[in-house]
């Protein structure tokens, strides 16, 4: 081998080493955990008094396996309705949320999804309450089991979602991307390696399967019987966030290319009928959503945010190709 090879080698393990230990510090602790599950049941006594009839869901990255510690709850309050007043709705949690203390109560009746945002005092936990939204729910779930297959997909999703955060490149408002869509873009790049680290589980024989309205949501979710899946595949957290980086800066064709954790492969705009914009939707980095498949999770992008967000991911793939200390430099805040 040569010197080169090996310094590069070593330099790898060593960043590897690093990822891995950042991981270790952004899973939430027990004690986090416990303070989650009372802060729910609270919640949940609070509306069976003040709204009976009505259920509360968790779901987002407190129950997908893709939630750092002190992140958000997302909860979702399910009547039983088929069209519900939603803006009603969340002013009238608006009022009971405040009329039991909590802090910085808004209701956010205007957004594409409506919601109650609010502090619990006692925890400083934050959260976030909209109504029968039963396909959040149900694609949390996805993102759980395809974390259950093999662990390097929580850990590159740790990093991605860390990297995002630090370098300002996770807000929708802004026009950059949700935590929910970096998850999916990690899942499809595990399943595009060769050997693959993930399978793709809506293309094989469903054992789970829901009707959300007019959608059908099916996929396969025994993963227990995965877990051995990407064996083959010996990548490490290093090289898997290296090349990550590198596709999303160098290989991405942004011009033709939908990417599609439904069919665990790559979609054209043209078939997707995302070539043209229409309103504000314009359609510069293609993200199909796994169930609402007319659902385009880069349509928040615009045409100054991508050129913002593909700078990101240049940096990066340069931070950890030539920056001597990459694993500090990548996050460094924005
Ligand atoms: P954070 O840890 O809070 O950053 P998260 O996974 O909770 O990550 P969000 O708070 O952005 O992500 O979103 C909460 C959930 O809402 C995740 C996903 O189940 C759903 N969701 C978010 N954005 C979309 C979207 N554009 N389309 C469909 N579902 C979405
Ligand atoms: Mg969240």
């Amino acid at each position: 081998m040569h010197r080169r090879d090996l310094l590069y080698r070593l330099d790898l393990q060593n960043f590897t080493r690093e990822l891995l230990s950042l991981y270790d510090e952004l899973i939430p602790t027990e004690e986090e955990e416990v303070r989650r599950r009372k802060f729910f049941s609270k919640l949940e006594s609070l509306f069976e008094r003040e709204l009976p009839g009505t259920r509360l869901f968790l779901f987002g990255s407190c129950v997908n396996a893709f939630g750092v510690c002190n992140s958000d709850i997302d909860v979702c309050l399910s009547v039983d309705e088929e069209e519900p007043n939603k803006i009603e709705l969340v002013v009238q949690m608006a009022t009971i949320l405040e009329s039991d203390a909590m802090l910085n109560v808004q209701a956010l009746t205007h957004a594409r999804v409506p919601i109650v945002k609010f502090t619990e005092p006692a925890t400083g936990i934050s959260c976030d309450i909209c109504v029968n939204n039963t396909l959040a729910v149900v694609n949390s779930k996805l993102l759980h089991d395809y974390a259950q297959i093999d662990v390097r997909l929580r850990q590159l999703a740790f990093m991605v979602k860390h990297w995002a955060k630090r370098r300002q490149v996770n807000d929708t408002y802004r026009g950059t991307l949700s935590s929910y869509a970096y998850v999916l873009m990690c899942i499809h790049f595990l399943q595009q390696r060769r050997p693959p680290i993930l399978p793709c589980l809506q293309e094989m024989r469903p054992t789970y399967e829901v009707k959300v309205g007019s959608i059908r949501c099916a996929y396969y979710d025994q993963v227990e019987t995965l877990r051995d899946f990407g064996a083959d595949n010996k990548e490490t957290l290093g090289e898997l966030l290296t090349a990550f980086f590198d596709y999303w800066a160098c290989q991405h064709d942004y011009n033709h290319s939908v990417i599609s954790v439904r069919t665990g492969g790559y979609l054209s705009k043209n078939e997707k009928e995302w070539t043209r914009r229409i309103g504000n939707e314009r359609h510069l980095i293609c993200i199909e959503d796994p169930f609402e498949v007319t659902h385009d999770l880069g349509r928040v992008v615009d045409k100054h945010s991508i050129k913002a967000l593909r700078a990101e991911f240049s940096r990066a793939a340069n931070v950890i190709a030539f920056d001597f200390n990459p694993w500090a430099t990548l996050f460094e805040p924005y």
